[in-house]
């Protein structure tokens, strides 16, 4: 039974970067409703019995129905994105990223400003609903790149990369404040990043 991810701060918190009224209706209607669909789709399908929602992404073509794979491709990528989305947004943290981190992102990206830069150009070129990603492989280099629906980034390459940050750039995540401004929204979000939480995650990935 995949269950949310718990906040650990209140809806109104990302005010005023990221409304109250989004936040209640993202976490508590589309992040719940991916989160129930998901578990509805693994209790038809026995051989994921306890198995990691990496895992299930990762291996998505072992499964063979066609409906059910699709099922599990939507609702378990909107419930993985969706735990990681709102566990790197927090009111507190580092504003910016340090250490191990922020020296891969020198190194690929040449710099924090050119890798928020090439994040919100990938967030607002994204055509309809996706997402925009900053992933690390297991030797830590990190890869900016953006996918459609609720796919990420463990759907490619047999999972090589692992997603540490990523911006929801449906316009349920941004509408109601930001109407068809997306790119008042991705401007917004970095305001709202806690990278203490997306050095832990590249951590975890890398050891670094
Ligand atoms: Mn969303």
């Amino acid at each position: 039974m995949f269950e949310q991810l718990k906040l650990t701060y209140d809806f109104s918190a990302l005010e005023p970067h990221i409304d109250t009224l989004t936040m209640e209706t993202h976490y508590g209607k589309h992040h719940a409703a991916y989160t129930n669909n998901l578990n509805g789709a693994v209790a038809k399908l026995p051989e994921l019995a306890g198995k990691s929602i990496e895992d299930i992404l990762v291996n998505l073509g072992a499964i063979q129905d066609p409906a059910l794979q699709t099922a599990i491709r939507n609702n378990g990528g909107g419930y993985y994105n969706h735990n990681l989305y709102f566990a790197i947004l927090a009111p507190g943290g580092s504003k910016a990223p340090s250490g191990s981190l922020l020296e891969q992102i020198n190194t690929d990206f040449g710099g924090f400003d050119a890798l928020k830069d090439k994040l919100s150009a990938l967030a607002n070129g994204q055509f309809g609903s996706g997402w925009a990603w900053l992933a690390s492989d297991a030797e830590g280099n990190l890869r900016a790149s953006s996918t459609p629906n609720q796919d990420n980034p463990l759907m490619q390459d047999g999972g090589k990369f692992i997603p540490i940050l990523g911006i929801d750039v449906w316009e349920h995540a941004y509408y109601l404040k930001y109407k068809n401004l997306r790119g008042e929204y991705v401007k917004s979000f970095f305001e709202v990043v806690n990278w203490d939480e997306v050095a832990a995650r590249y951590r975890a990935v890398s050891g670094r």
